[in-house]
């Protein structure tokens, strides 16, 4: 007999721990618009025609956004020195400076072999702790989404498109979300003015 609740208490913990994972996981892993994906190509392109109301400063590792603007963002360059970076316009987590009313379409893209990454944007500054995402994921901080984007797969890359109006001058942060990226330096300054 104590065989038998000794089973039953097991199986009880295992029923509660994989319902709570199915509710648990998606809330943090998923639960938003799917990404697509594109080819090397196509992310080539993207790099190499800059809007004309984006000018890049790459000795300053800053990029000045003046008007609407697509911009491409690659996330986990392998050429970086960090696996935790950013890379647009071949600038290492640049400074964006944004001209007020401004509305951006970042293309987050994943060029990375190994890891998933995100792109958003937040108004809480460095330093991160190792779950700053999770503020995002519950509804909080982050004033944009993006799903956690899949590393690079056979040639074709994740990318998710997010655009953001900043009517607000002021500072903001563009951070990654997957645990710990953020703490271990995958973040950059947004300036709005
Ligand atoms: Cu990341």
């Amino acid at each position: 007999m104590d065989r038998v609740k000794k089973l039953l208490v097991v199986l009880a913990i295992a029923v509660v721990v994989v319902t709570a994972s199915f509710i648990v996981l998606p809330a943090f892993y998923g639960n938003r618009a799917a990404y697509s994906s594109m080819d090397q190509s196509e992310v080539n392109a993207l790099n190499s025609s800059i809007p004309s109301s984006v000018q890049v400063y790459t000795q300053n590792s800053t990029i000045v956004v003046d008007g609407n603007a697509v911009i491409p963002v690659e996330m986990g360059p392998m050429n970086a020195p960090s696996m935790y970076s950013f890379e647009i316009y071949g600038i290492i987590n640049p400074h964006l400076i944004i001209m007020k009313n401004s509305q951006v379409t970042f293309v987050g893209i994943n060029v990375d072999t190994d890891l998933s990454h995100n792109f958003v944007i937040t108004e809480q500054a460095p330093p991160y702790g190792p779950m700053i995402g999770m503020g995002g994921m519950m509804g909080g901080s982050s004033m944009t989404t993006m799903p956690f984007l899949p590393p690079v797969n056979h040639g074709s890359f994740a990318y998710y498109n997010t655009t953001y109006t900043f009517s607000t001058a002021g500072t903001f942060w563009y951070i990654c979300e997957y645990p710990q990226h953020a703490q271990n330096g995958m973040y950059g300054q947004i300036t709005v003015q």
